[in-house]
């Protein structure tokens, strides 16, 4: 028989009504007159009560052969209880075992083994709530940032993923064989979603990108999913805006669930905002020193400080303005050596980047030049500016590490289902 119901569906007002659940399960208690199997399911647990004399014998004999993790259907009488968790169980009548599963590899009901071992048994420790909660929530998360960007009617685009130039840094490609060719993966979709701002205006693309990055941090990924927008006729301000109406969406709907997580041991930073201030580099720069930190003017902004400012700022602000020479060659100068670019900090780390972009083919070939690209390289990119380019400006989102910032979570990893690092490609 189909599913009835999910788990978070059965309430004490469906009591005496007959439902189908299917799952895995989850605890069994045997105390002999009385046996008690927890079922899960992605939303959650229901407690199935068998009783001898009223559970059907056929049923009761199963229940001896069960082990955790079979998946069972179950068709069932549903019963307020006072003492049942939830106030709710189910009494079976039918039980099916659609596939027995062998002891587990590892502890996902009363242990939290290390990392590494979690990950070598990735879909196995995706049964645990912790983790179910938070690929629900991420679902969730996208829904809100494609809705506010439909919104704003941008529309959703596909751009290659196999590349010939590098867009954020030469040092940081993986190359794949293309034939008879070298190509690369895609860091990011930045010339694409550029060029299409000619015809398209406003587009965004939520997909996989590619960073050949050596180092093994607690916030780097070599494959991540990044939520890239760009617009025509916008300035980076104009984009700030929408991320930030993404950024007040996320975390409403973050606090919504905010019970639910810390049910399953997350302390996501639910709270609602009103504003994600606007600050200026020299601003952040002059608060760091005054705070002790060693920086200079025009170095980069490191997590330690960025955690820092939001005793200022809060748990959500841009930092606006950063010195040109840390900006890629596209993003348009404003006066000072500095240029219209912004990062956007959760919970400190930095979860987006963006900026107004050159518009004008020999600006940009220019600053192709003073970072010692060659201009000829990117001809089929170049090209495009001379057939009617509109000033645009746009971000790249790093959704797993919105995702990290938004629950708190203290890996990203924990935030990808099957994560790309350093050491990892499989599973
Ligand atoms: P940037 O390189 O800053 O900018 O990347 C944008 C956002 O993507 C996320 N991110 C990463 N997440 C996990 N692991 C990584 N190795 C990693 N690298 C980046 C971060 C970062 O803020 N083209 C520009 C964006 C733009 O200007 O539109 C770009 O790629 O959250």
């Amino acid at each position: 028989p189909r599913k009835t119901h999910w788990t978070s569906e059965i309430t004490p007002e469906l009591h005496g009504k007959e439902v189908v659940l299917g799952g895995w399960v989850w605890e069994l208690r045997d105390l002999g007159k009385v046996k008690f199997i927890v079922l899960r399911d992605r939303e959650g647990f229901v407690q199935l009560t068998l009783k001898a004399g009223k559970t059907p014998e056929q049923v009761l004999k199963l229940f001896s052969e069960l082990n955790r993790e079979d998946v069972i259907v179950v068709r069932g009488v549903v019963e307020a209880s006072k003492i049942a968790k939830r106030g709710v169980e189910v009494f079976p009548t039918d039980l099916w075992v659609l596939n027995k599963a062998k002891p587990l590899p590892l502890d996902i009901w009363s242990d939290t083994p290390d990392l590494a071992t979690r990950l070598r048994w990735r879909s196995v420790d995706l049964k645990r709530p912790r983790n179910l909660a938070v690929f629900t929530l991420s679902s969730e998360v996208l829904k809100e940032i494609r809705q506010v960007l439909y919104g704003e009617r941008f529309v959703e685009v596909f751009t290659p993923k196999i590349i010939v130039t590098s867009t954020e840094g030469g040092a940081e490609l993986f190359p794949v064989l293309y034939f008879e060719r070298v190509a690369y993966l895609s860091q990011s979709p930045q010339l694409y979603k550029e060029q299409l701002t000619a015809s398209l205006e406003r587009v965004f693309e939520i997909g996989p990108a590619y960073r050949a990055e050596k180092h093994n941090t607690d916030y780097h990924l070599n494959e991540f999913i990044s939520v890239d927008a760009e617009a025509a006729f916008m300035s980076y301000q104009d984009v700030m805006d929408v991320l930030e109406k993404i950024t007040r969406r996320v975390f409403t709907a973050v606090s919504k669930h905010e019970a639910k997580l810390k049910e399953v041991g997350i302390t996501p930073i639910a709270s609602e905002i009103s504003e994600v201030p606007r600050v200026d580099y020299d601003e952040a720069v002059d608060r760091l020193s005054g705070m002790g930190y060693a920086v200079r003017w025009g170095d980069d902004l490191n997590v330690e400080m960025q955690r820092a400012l939001m005793k200022h700022y809060g748990p959500a602000y841009f930092i606006v303005n950063y010195p040109a020479s840390l900006r890629p060659f596209y993003t348009k100068r404003r006066e000072g050596d500095k240029s219209e670019s912004y990062d956007l900090i959760i919970n400190g780390i930095e979860v987006a980047s963006g900026a107004t972009r050159i518009h004008r083919r020999d600006e940009l070939e220019e600053e192709m030049r003073k970072r010692g690209l060659d201009p000829k390289l990117f001809e089929s990119h170049l090209a495009v500016f001379d057939y009617g380019m509109p000033p645009h400006a746009g971000f790249g989102l790093g959704f797993n590490r919105l995702i990290t910032a938004v629950l708190n979570l203290d890996n990203v990893r924990h935030a990808v289902l099957y994560p790309r690092d350093r050491y990892r490609v499989e599973p």
